[in-house]
């Protein structure tokens, strides 16, 4: 059903990497959102009406779809418009595309949070989660040997799907990361830290409450 939203609408959490890398798409789409960032102790009931799984980010299309999985919220702006060529063939197939995020994110991810939230796993060894995710970073470092970007010879939407999560990862211990030698992914990420797609996609926006004025943007 047709809304009277004036744009898309994106619930988010500035830090929450799945959040991070919608807006990354978001920013090359060009597409104008009306960003609503919210905390997430404290969901709004029309966040969580719109979308009860509680999870950000979300996207309200303006007809009214509900986009509840930052992928899907990826392939939505990039379907839109893709100047920055996110979508281009690469060297890997489809399902190893697949293959990649899956482990990030069933694998990867789960390990990450037991490493990087010692007080809410507590009696767990955190050296062995963050050694189980060494597989991981092995491979896209040697990944990064061939090319500047995981897939192709330019960053693709993968390279920024996969991004946040090494952030977080390497950032809960830096010298510890920075000694393991991976220098075509310490390349990689530094490239992207120091871009103004990052330095765009995380500025602050102050807490969204229902009677504000909305605000829009494209995270330029
Ligand atoms: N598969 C989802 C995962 C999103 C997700 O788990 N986001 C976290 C924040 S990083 C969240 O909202 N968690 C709910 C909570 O903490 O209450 C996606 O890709 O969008």
């Amino acid at each position: 059903m047709e809304t009277n939203f004036k744009y898309p609408i994106l619930y988010t959490f500035r830090r929450c990497p799945y959040a991070i890398r919608a807006r990354f798409a978001i920013r090359s789409s060009k597409i104008a959102v009306e960003v609503r960032e919210i905390k997430l102790q404290e969901k709004p009931s029309e966040f969580l009406k719109s979308s009860p799984k509680g999870t950000v980010p979300v996207l309200i299309t303006k007809s009214g779809e509900v986009l509840e999985e930052s992928l899907d919220i990826i392939k939505w702006a990039l379907s839109i418009n893709d100047p920055n060529k996110w979508l281009a063939k690469g060297k890997l197939e489809n399902h190893e595309i697949t293959k990649l995020l899956d482990d990030l994110e069933n694998k990867f991810k789960p390990n990450l949070d037991k490493y990087k939230y010692r007080n809410r796993f507590f009696g767990v060894d955190q050296c062995l989660f963050r050694d189980k995710n060494l597989n991981f970073i092995e491979k896209l470092n040697s990944y990064l040997e061939k090319n500047k970007s995981l897939n192709c010879e330019h960053l693709t939407f993968l390279d920024y799907s996969i991004f946040p999560f090494i952030r977080q990862f390497r950032n809960v211990d830096q010298a510890w990361f920075d000694k393991l030698n991976f220098n075509y992914l310490n390349k990689w990420v530094n490239q992207i830290i120091d871009s103004k797609d990052f330095s765009s996609i995380m500025k602050k926006f102050k807490k969204w409450e229902p009677n504000d004025v909305p605000i829009y943007t494209y995270f330029d």
